[in-house]
Formats: structure tokens, sequence, C-alpha cells
């Protein structure tokens, strides 16, 4: 525990220089280094592969230049949450890829749930922005390569709020939240919703502390009554078709539904905000290591990371696939962080701390 909490800070200073460094990188996006096309020979590729994945993490047309350059057909399960990922790993299933999120990867690492990632078949690590090469959750790509970053905020429906709801207190004041009963949603995933409620409440997100997880948890399950759900799975949809008038969601998924209708806004609460460096891994479990490698390394082709940037609209963590994603995304709202703004890592909080965070959520979930 102690030592993590003496590592805060570089992770800050990480953040603020990658922030930096990506706008750098706009700079230079005429000066694009030779990318490795190639993948990385694997001998005798095993013909399937099971991916466990955030939704659009992948998609079925990369999919699909997977099967036809490297002959491997990709099983992807999409599955919105570290936690039950890890349950389901812990329980013995097996997955030979998985993207968890960055304080995922130091929990599931100690859990011994993560294969040693072997850098020798992996040469298009080098794409890597070198900003993120010292992640406080896995210094030097042991375990797992970043691959998107975004942030945790507000998409709303502009015909329902007279200007965007900029503050976590639209969902826990309960004067403002009485005006959208049952038209708003908060993502089902505890570390995010206690993160939300604990900036509200003025506090660190990552707090173990007795009192200011309790009343974290308090605050959601007072707004979980006038919540339609906690939901990680449909909220977009609920957001596009004008279901609910408001969602906690992650910046890609809403900047889709922007893109598609401008009626739909995404805001930053102005108390601050969740910032997330999400990865790819390779379960211990699994009995496909190589051929894992090889896939992680053709996803780390610059052109193949602008592709699947460009759908997901999360931004990549490859400075040199940006030539690759059309300018109008990298000028838009999910891969930019405003100057001001307030963003918090999520940091690993130890095996007690983990316990707290999960009993206070659980606690929640149960509540009426
Ligand atoms: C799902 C995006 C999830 C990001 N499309 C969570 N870190």
């Amino acid at each position: 525990m102690r030592p993590f909490l003496l590592q805060r800070r570089p992770l800050t200073a990480l953040l603020v220089a990658l922030l930096i460094s990506l706008g750098v990188a706009a700079c230079h996006r005429g000066e694009e280094k030779q990318a490795t096309v190639a993948p990385v020979a694997a001998p005798a590729l095993a013909s399937s592969l099971r991916v466990v994945l955030w939704d659009d993490y992948i998609t079925p047309e990369v999919a699909a230049d997977v099967e036809r350059d490297l002959g491997v057909k990709l099983e992807l399960d999409f599955v919105n949450n570290n936690e039950e990922v890890i349950a389901r790993l812990q329980q013995g299933e097996v997955w030979d890829l998985w993207t968890p999120s960055d304080y995922a990867v130091h929990l599931a690492s100690d859990l011994g749930l993560l294969a040693p990632l072997d850098h020798e078949r992996l040469p298009n690590l080098k794409n890597v922005g070198r900003r993120f090469q010292n992640a406080i959750y896995d210094r030097e790509f042991r375990y797992s390569v970043p691959y998107y970053w975004g942030t945790t905020g507000l998409g709303y429906d502009r015909q329902a709020f007279a200007s965007p709801p900029a503050s976590w207190g639209v969902l826990f004041d309960p004067a403002q939240r009485s005006r959208h009963k049952g038209k708003m949603s908060m993502l089902a995933d505890g570390r995010e919703a206690l993160s939300a409620a604990l900036i509200y409440l003025g506090h660190d997100p990552n707090t173990t502390e007795d009192g200011q997880l309790a009343a974290a948890r308090d605050l959601l399950i007072a707004a979980k009554r006038d919540l339609a759900a906690f939901d990680s799975e449909n909220y977009e949809d609920n957001l596009a078709s004008g279901n609910l008038d408001l969602v906690m969601g992650w910046s890609g998924d809403i900047a889709q539904v922007v893109a598609e209708n401008p009626q739909r806004g995404y805001v930053l609460p102005a108390e601050g905000f969740m910032l997330f460096i999400d990865n790819f891994a390779i379960p211990a479990a699994s009995t496909k290591k190589d051929t894992a490698l090889a896939v992680l390394n053709y996803i780390l082709q610059p052109e193949v990371a602008g592709k699947l940037s460009t759908q997901s609209r999360n931004p990549t963590t490859l400075p040199d696939a940006r030539p690759f994603i059309p300018q109008e995304i990298l000028d838009s709202a999910s891969f930019q962080l405003p100057e001001a703004a307030k963003f918090h890592p999520f940091f690993y909080l130890g095996e007690e701390g983990t316990e707290k965070t999960e009993k206070a959520w659980n606690e929640v979930l149960a509540a009426r």
C-alpha cells in the first residue's frame, strides 16, 4: 500500500506530460516514422483466439483483417466491466487476450492472472508513445500495453437541458435530480460510480477511508431511487434514442452518439472527473500466448490502431497512428482534455482498499 501511495505523483506527471505530448504529436503529423507493417513471424499460430474486451475495442472489420492476414479467427466477448472479467478468470474461464483498465492491470497481475509479455515477440511495442512507458500500474509494459485513454463524464440531450449539465450535482443534488427522475443512468461500475460521488463530495476518488466511502455509498443509494438504471451496456443507445435525458458514461461511447446527432452533448463535470487508460494483456491461463502476442503485435501497427481509434473514438496511445485518423476526429471533444480540466487517474487501491470499495458498491446494488 505504502510504496504505491508514494508513487502517485509520477503518474500525475506522466499524464500531464502525456496530454502535452498528444498536442505535440498533432504538430508533427507530417514526420511519420517508418511503420512496421509486417506482423512478427510467430511459429504455428492457433486458428482462433478468445478475446474479452470493452465494446468497440476491436471492430468486426479489424477482426476480419486479422483473420485474412494472420489466419487467426477472433472470438470477441464484450464484457464492460473489469471486476467481472477478473471474477470469471478466477473461476477458471480462459481467454487469450483482454483489455483491462489501468488499476485492473495491477490488481490482476498481483492475483497472478496475467502472463508477463515477451517483448521479443512484440516489435511494434516501439510504436506506443514513450509517455505511456512508465505507467504506475505496470512499469515498462511488463504485463500490459496501453492502447486507449479516455474520460468519464456526462452525455446529455440538449433538448432536456437549458445549459450543459456541467456538474455531478445533476445526479447527486436532489433538487436537480428530481427534474429528470427516471430519465438518467449511471455506469454499473463500482470504481466509476463511487469516484463520481467522492469527487462531488470533495474527496479523493482513490480514497480508502471508511467514512468517505460510506458517504459516497449513501449518496449513490439516494441517487439510485431516481435513476433509470446502473448500466454500462445500453446507455449510449438510450441517449441516442432520447429514452434518457442524461447518462454517466465514457467519452468514446458518447462521442459516437454525438457524431450521429448534434442534439446530444458530452460534458466533463467542473468538480473533476476520471481519466482512464485501457490496455491489452494476456491472461496467464491462455494456452495460445504466441498467437495472442502475434495478434497484439498486429494491432500495434499505426494504421490498425488509427482505424480502431477512429471507429471507437477513443484516443490511441500510438502517436504514429494519428495520420490515419481523420482530422475532424482528432479535433473532436473525446480527443481533447480542456486545459484547466481536473482529471484523476484510477489507482490500484491495494487488497484491503479493493475489498472496501467492492463492499460499498455491493451495498449500493443491494439497496432498495
Ligand atoms: C466501452 C468503453 C469503455 C471504457 N466502449 C472503460 N474504460
